[in-house]
Formats: structure tokens, sequence, C-alpha cells
């Protein structure tokens, strides 16, 4: 009997670890696709900004402006071409140059999923996705069976040397069979990073947020209440002409869902935030050695957005129809805190609204053949109010500037239509076909329209260039095609997508006459600060076109290692004249090979990404060269609640600067100026889970 009781003790202390591993964390796999999304949330990554995740997606990238200023860069399309929401809702950043971008305020250590919708986004998911859409999904527990509270807890600590950074979150959760509760904090800390030839300054940070949440359910509805508090301190922004002093954010949200049946359900929800920002350009960095040069710029958003969502569900499909709005708006203004007299009105009370309507249908024609599609209509209405600054009141075509602006109807409304259809075709029971075909389109962004004197508040495109908005421009119409096929057998997958995208009235900047107020009133600053900018570019309606090819892949070698790769390929460029787009992503793969195998898993990957020499002469774009790094990482379940995991990203320490890192902006003795910004040297990390 006690030799039975052994030997049942220990097949179940060996057992353990695999069973936990699966229900803790599954933390480790890569991509987890579904035939309209990829989650890269089960990547092992100990990065403070959650779009480094998205190097794990097929056609994706990031365009990095500083350590938690990631900017999600989906098939050449970047910034608000992509919707990015936080569990379903919107947010406006605060930078007017997107030092906060919207994907910033989703917390690594919270996410359950970050999914990342492949191709063309249903119009059922975002408002205005013409580069795509993703959606960073909180963990949230299920409402038990029970009176009895469940409580689920999480803590995960991580360590990096690079920067000396570390990260603490903490996430409880109980709930019963009728209410839910959440309280969550997090603490990211580092220092600035270092690189083979010295110190990225400045990249250090510091953020705070806390979260609280509170849900109810009676019968067939619930309700759900959710706090958001973003406190990020002092952060560098190196590829922008300031750094972060502070972000300080809330965010609201209330949600409903109804569902009387399996077929039908509605969803709604309100939600809201208030963001206020300073950032400047002498507190983290060298300050200007003139005095006149000194800037600080404080800005402040508010957003409001609602959603409301039938789905019915029958035998052959699936119905969707809603109705949703969203209102940001910004205020902006530049001082010197040398100067009392100087002040910059940049950006005052500039609205955006838009309020959309969509129906979308999922139908099985047959057993074989399935379509999807949507149609979307959005009404977009922007203006903004009257601005002024020490420049207009001293400097004549400052003054002209501000005058026509003032002058100008800055009320403008745009109606878009969105149409998606998409066909998926098995051929076999391993192989589908899949084919796509939308026109997406996207009104102008504030910074694009009202942005009224040069300056380099872009949304953070990051080029070194002095821009200026017209109020009058158009949308942008994108109609794009993809075909691809997913093929998924026992032991071999792979999801290849070839695309292709005209955009007509692409916005980006173009060159003004030299005649032109915005041309003479920097051609005047140079000469009188002594300095050399290049003309400045106004936000401008041109044609262009995107195409290209992206493919996941996986192979098991045995029931313990696994090889699995990426390939990305993009290609933008202008079709009204020759040149290219601006800030692609060059052709890049990654190769990996993990094991796994009860307690441990290990994986090593080296990523590989070409030149880019196809460069965007009217950015004053520079080329990059290629390069490639090898990483490696390996966990440990030590038991069904801790897990441990260790790792070194660039392991041979190599010097590269990747073609989205953006051009130093800083006085560093170990990076020049205006230099591509080099990414970290060898990072050995930690991280520790541990679940309660
Ligand atoms: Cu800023």
């Amino acid at each position: 009997m006690n030799k039975l009781y052994l030997y049942g003790s220990l097949a179940a202390v060996l057992a353990t670890p695999r069973v936990f591993a699966q229900e803790i964390e599954e933390l480790l796999v890569t991509a987890q696709h579904d035939s309209r999304s990829i989650d890269v949330t089960q990547a092992l990554s100990v990065s403070p900004d959650a779009a480094q995740l998205l190097r794990d997606a097929p056609g994706a990238n990031i365009a990095t402006n500083g350590p938690i200023t990631g900017i999600p860069q989906y098939r050449g399309l970047f910034g608000p071409r992509i919707s990015v929401s936080l569990d379903g809702s919107l947010l406006a950043p605060a930078g007017p140059n997107w030092m906060d971008p919207p994907i910033s305020y989703a917390v690594t250590a919270q996410l359950e999923a970050l999914e990342i919708y492949r191709g063309i986004a249903p119009v059922s998911v975002a408002q205005e996705s013409v580069g795509g859409a993703i959606d960073a999904k909180t963990r949230r527990m299920d409402y038990t069976g029970s009176k009895d509270f469940v409580v689920d807890g999480r803590l995960v600590g991580n360590v990096q040397s690079a920067n000396a950074a570390y990260q603490l979150d903490a996430d409880v959760q109980a709930a019963n069979d009728s209410h839910r509760l959440k309280v969550a904090a997090m603490l990211q800390d580092g220092d600035d990073a270092e690189f083979p030839g010295g110190t990225i300054l400045p990249s250090s940070y510091e953020r705070e947020r806390y979260d609280l949440g509170y849900g109810f359910r009676w019968g067939d509805h619930s309700i759900q209440f959710d706090y958001g508090y973003n406190d990020t301190g002092n952060a560098g922004t190196p590829a922008l002409p300031m750094d972060i002093d502070y972000f300080e954010g809330d965010l609201y949200k209330l949600s409903y869902s109804y569902k009387p049946s399996q077929d039908l359900e509605l969803l709604g929800s309100v939600y809201s935030s208030e963001l206020n920002h300073g950032m400047t350009n002498y507190h983290l960095r060298p300050a200007p050695a003139a005095l006149s040069a000194w800037r600080q710029n404080i800005a402040d958003t508010s957003n409001l957005g609602f959603n409301l969502q039938a789905s019915l569900r029958d035998d052959f499909g699936t119905w969707r129809a809603g109705i949703d709005g969203f209102t940001e708006e910004h205020n902006s203004n530049i001082d010197n805190p040398n100067n009392s007299m100087f002040f910059v009105v940049n950006f005052n009370a500039a609205q955006r609204s838009i309020f959309g309507a969509y129906l979308e249908r999922e139908h099985k024609l047959t057993e074989a053949l399935g379509a999807e599609i949507g149609l979307r209509v959005n009404r977009i209405e922007s203006d903004a109010g009257e601005v002024n600054g020490t420049p207009a009141m001293m400097m004549p075509p400052a003054q002209a500037l501000r005058d026509a602006f003032n002058g100008a109807e800055r009320n403008q409304t745009d109606t878009n239509v969105d149409v998606v259809a998409k066909m998926n075709y098995a051929l076999t029971k391993q192989v589908a076909l899949y084919a796509g075909l939308a026109q997406k389109q996207r009104a102008p962004s504030y910074q694009e329209r009202y942005l009224w004197l040069p300056l380099e508040a872009t949304g953070g495109l990051a080029d070194g260039q002095l821009y200026v908005g017209d109020i009058a421009l158009d949308s942008e119409t994108a109609r794009n095609v993809e075909f691809g096929a997913d093929i998924a057998h026992s032991r071999f997958s792979m999801h290849p997508r070839v695309f292709y995208y005209r955009i007509d009235d692409y916005i980006q900047g173009t060159p003004l006459a030299a005649n032109d107020p915005a041309t003479m009133m920097v051609r005047m600053m140079n000469m009188a600060n002594g300095t050399n900018r290049a003309d400045p570019l106004q936000f401008n309606n041109v044609e262009a076109e995107l195409y290209g090819f992206d493919m996941d892949w996986s192979f098991a070698l045995s029931e313990k290692i696994e090889l699995s790769g990426l390939v990305n390929y993009v290609r933008g460029k202008r079709r009204d004249i020759d040149d290219n787009l601006y800030r692609i992503a060059p052709p890049n793969l990654s190769l990996r090979v993990s094991y796994s195998g009860g307690p441990w898993t290990a994986m090593v990957e080296t990523v590989a990404y070409s030149p880019q020499d196809d460069v965007s002469d009217t950015n004053r774009e520079q080329t990059s060269p290629g390069y490639a790094v090898v990483n490696l990482n390996s966990t440990w379940q030590l038991s069904s609640s801790l897990q441990l995991a260790v790792g070194v990203d660039n392991l041979f320490n190599t010097e590269y600067a990747p073609h989205l890192g953006g051009y130093n902006r800083v006085r560093n003795p170990d990076v020049g100026m205006l230099e591509r910004l080099p990414a970290m040297g060898t990072n050995v990390f930690g991280r520790m889970l541990y679940r309660f």
C-alpha cells in the first residue's frame, strides 16, 4: 500500500508541471492563429512596451521613438492608419507627437491577448482601419458557477541588464457567480540603455499603472466598470525633439452585455480618458546652449467614446450590426521657462469626432466555402479653435500663417465608406485558400489638418522634418486585395499572404513653394538662430501603393522540438512621382528552434533584416544597412504556481540600428546627431511569474 501510494504521488509530482504549465501560462508558444487574427501575447517578452510583442506577428513591425513609445507598423502602414484599441476602446494620445501611442496604454503583464487582425480587418472591430487593426485584451476572470469566491492572483517580476530595468506587476482578481473584482498595479523603471558603442541618451523611463474593475451579473445581463490610472514620469524619446516629463491619465469604461441565448448577444459600452502631458527639450537631455531655444510643451487630451453591437447567430453564420462613436479634443501649448513672454498655441481645442454604423455577415455558403462581407459608413467632423504665438507677433510669415488659419473655415466634415469582402475555401481538411477585397477610408488626423506653424508635431513620424497641416485635406481611400493559404498539417503549418494596397489621397508631407509663408518662416528662423533646418513639408494628398508578402510557418521535428519562423516583405511607393514611402520596414525574417519537454522550454532565434535602400526622398530619409541578431530564452515551471524564465537578447552584442528606429536628436558623444538610433546591446533578462 505504502509503495503504491509513493508511486502514485511520484507520478503526480512528475505530471504536475506539465498539466499546470498549460493551465497557468501557455506562455512560450508563438503566434496563435484563428482565421481572422493572430495573438502574440504568448511571446516571452520583458519589454515595458506592448508594441514590442508585435515582432512575433507576420506583417507587423515597430517604429521605436523611445523605450515606451513604440508605434505599430503593419505591412508598411503605421500611426493613425492602424486602429489600436484597448478591450475595444479607442484612445487618442495626449502627445501631439505620439509619445504615448495608444498601444502604450496596454499593460503587457496583464494582457490576455494582443490580437492583430490579419490583413483586412472586419468592419465590426475598427472604425478606421486603412492599415489594419490591433486589439489589446486584458485578462479577466470569468464568473464562476457558485456563490463562493474564487481568487486568482498573479505576480510578475522581471529584470534586464542592458538598461538596468525592472518591472513588477500584481494582478489580483476574485469572482463568484454574480460578482467579480480586479485590483492591479504595475511599476516599471529603466535606466539609459547600453549599446555596443556606448549609451543611448536619454532612454530611461519610469511608469506606474493602477487598475480597478468590478463586474456584476444577473440573469442574462452583466455590467462591468473599469478604471485605470497611468502615471508616466521621466522617459526618453531620443528620436523626437523633446522628452517625456509626465503623462498622467485616467481611463474609464462602463460596459453592458445581454446574452439571452447562445444566438443573440447585445454589447454596449461608454468609455473616456483624460490625459495630461508635459515634455521638454531640457530636463532629460542636455539643454540647448541658447537659453532662447529651451522649450516646454504642455498638452492635454479628452477622449469620449461608445459602441453598441448586436450579434445574431443562425445555422449559416452570424450577423453583426452596430454603431460607434469617438470624440477626441486636444490642447497643446509651448513655452520657454527662460522667457515668460514666449508662447505658442500649438493646438487649441482641436477636435475630431467620428460616428459610424456597420453591418457585417459571416456566412457559410457550403461546408467548405465561407464568406465575410461588411459595410461601414463613418462621418467624421473636425474643428479647431483660433491660435496665436510670439512668432506670429514678431515675424510677418508667422503672422500670415496665423491669420490664414484663424480666418479659415476650420470645421470640416468627411463621410467615408468601408467595404469588406472575404472568402475562405477549404480545399482539404488541412488546406484552405483565402481571398479578400476591401475599401477602407481614413479622415485626416488633427495634426495633419491643424498644425498651423512649422513644427515637428506629426504623430510620431520622427523624420526630423518641420511640417504644416492643411485644413482642406481629403480622406485617404485604400483599396486592397489579398490572397493566401492556411495550411495546417499535424506537424507542419504555414500561413502565406500576398497583398496589394492602392491608396488614393495618401496623406504625407510634400515640399512647399519658396514663397510660402511656412518656408519663409523656417528660412528666417535659420538666419536669426544660425540654424540649418530644411524647408518645411506640408501634409498633402498624394497617390501611393504598397505590396508584399508575409508568412509564418512552423514544423515539428519531434514531439519536443519545433522549427518556426516569419518572412516579411513590403514595398511602398508613390504613384504620382518617382519616390518611395517613408519608414517602411526592410525585408526581414526570423528562424526559431524551440524545445519543450515537461517543465522546461528553450528557444534559439535568429532575426535578420536586409538593408533598406528604398527610402523616401521627400522625407529626406536615410538608407540603413542590414543586420542579424541571435536571441535565446528558457523557462522552467518549478511548480504549479511558479515559473522562472531567463533569456539573452542580442547574444553576440551586435551593433545595429533598426530602420524603424528613428534618428538621434540628442547631443550624445556616442551617437551622432541625426544618426539612426542604435538598438540595445546584449540584454540578459530574468522573469518570475507566481500565481496564487
Ligand atoms: Cu510629448
